[in-house]
């Protein structure tokens, strides 16, 4: 049966995962996959997420069934983080949620019930752009291009670039966008930007699927939702998918979801009725642990401050960590300007670092990054950040 059958190529972040656990050095430091460790070098349980489920595991549910699109209280909770707490978006029934294995599996979800409507539409993903986009929507049939995005020379978007892609584009075309935290470049729109976007979306009939994986990363749980109160202002039908994976520290319980925004109430019975078909025969349905626990501390109010706190403190940390970096380049002799650095959001920096260098940190330094030269902040600490800058100032000078 096998015979044929060929190794297929690493993930190209994933699969550093495997090199660092098998490297032998002390003084090792993974800078690839975009996981929050706290300055000890943990992933954190969260405490709000701890309570919740240490209140759960008291009431000891029977484990039943989850209906096809998760539970209605989890949905909601999302649906008032994207949206805000007064849509009349949601309130005029225009918003389907399914909760979904993370965000990955909310953007499967989405690829695959957009695949049934036009397999011939043509998808269009950032440059650079997550790895796993492109892959994902081949898998769902889709071809898939890039639109310019990430400007070298700025550090910054090449926005006039991306903006005449867009208005060249055949209508039906799907656009994937990053609601903020560009992963891997940390250059995101600003919101003049994010609404001439719209317009062109809206003149050129595209379809918008916004991939929100970062929220509270960037500047807060509510500014970093702005571009998509700016889509539900326009009026526009869209998608978007979620993730807690890294706002709640659940990455492995798979904890995300897949919104669709239709015009009216009926249009949204119909797409929900599609869209469970898609779940129905991929997984059936979620699993319950991670949608509870996240519903849980979303709608209690001390639970929801805890989490925002937390929340809050490990954006301030990767900010520390970005400052912090900055000026111990500059210690280390670099003159080269890495103030960049600063500007970038969420967790990652794009360093500009070149695929050699990255080579050079991992075998002369034990430092693992992406061999774009993405490097992932939130896994610096006090007790690494030193090496990490000496490395960047050796690999820069050679
Ligand atoms: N989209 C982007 C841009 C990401 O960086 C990630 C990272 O994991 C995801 C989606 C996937 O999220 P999850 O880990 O919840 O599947
Ligand atoms: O970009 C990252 O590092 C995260 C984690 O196939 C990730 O988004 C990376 C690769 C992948 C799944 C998740």
């Amino acid at each position: 049966i096998f015979a044929a059958v060929e190794m297929a190529p690493r993930d190209p972040i994933l699969g550093l995962n495997e090199a660092f656990q098998a490297d032998t050095r002390a003084e090792k430091v993974n800078l690839g996959v975009g996981v929050y460790y706290d300055d000890n070098g943990k992933i954190p349980l969260l405490a709000a997420v701890k309570i919740a489920e240490e209140q759960r595991q008291k009431l000891a549910p029977p484990r039943g069934y989850q209906p096809i699109e998760g539970a209605v209280a989890y949905n909601k909770a999302v649906q008032t983080l994207l949206f805000g707490a007064n849509s009349a978006l949601v309130d005029a029934g225009r918003a389907v949620t399914i909760e979904a294995l993370g965000g990955t599996g909310a953007l499967r979800v989405g690829a695959d019930f957009l695949n049934r409507l036009d397999p011939k539409a043509k998808v269009y993903i950032s440059d650079p752009s997550w790895e796993n986009h492109r892959a994902l929507f081949e898998a769902a049939g889709f071809e898939v291009g890039t639109y310019p995005y990430y400007d070298a020379s700025t550090r910054g978007v090449n926005f006039s670039a991306m903006l005449e892609a867009l208005n060249s584009y055949a209508a039906g075309s799907i656009i994937v966008l990053h609601a903020c935290c560009h992963n891997p470049t940390g250059a995101d729109l600003t919101l003049a930007q994010w609404q001439q976007v719209i317009d062109v979306i809206r003149s050129r009939n595209l379809v918008a699927f916004v991939d929100m994986a970062y929220q509270g990363f960037a500047d807060g749980i509510e500014a970093d939702a702005a571009p998509l109160r700016l889509f539900a202002d326009s009026g526009l039908e869209f998608f978007v998918s979620s993730s807690f994976s890294k706002s709640f520290s659940l990455y492995g319980e798979r904890v995300g979801a897949l919104t669709v925004v239709t015009a009216d109430r009926e249009t949204s019975a119909r797409v929900l009725s599609q869209v469970k078909r898609v779940i129905r025969t991929n997984y059936s349905n979620p699993p319950t642990h991670g949608g509870i626990v996240v519903a849980t501390v979303l709608s209690d109010p001390n639970l929801r401050a805890q989490w925002e706190d937390e929340l809050a403190g490990m954006r301030d940390r990767i900010r520390l960590m970005r400052t912090q970096l900055v000026e111990r380049i500059a210690a280390a002799g670099v003159t080269r300007d890495f103030s960049f650095v600063i500007q970038q959001r969420g967790m990652f920096s794009f360093t500009g670092l070149t695929a050699a260098q990255v080579e050079q940190m991992k075998d002369a330094h034990g430092i693992y990054a992406v061999s774009t030269g993405r490097i992932c902040l939130a896994a610096l600490n006090s007790r690494n950040i030193d090496a990490v800058a000496k490395a960047i100032a050796s690999v820069i000078a050679n």
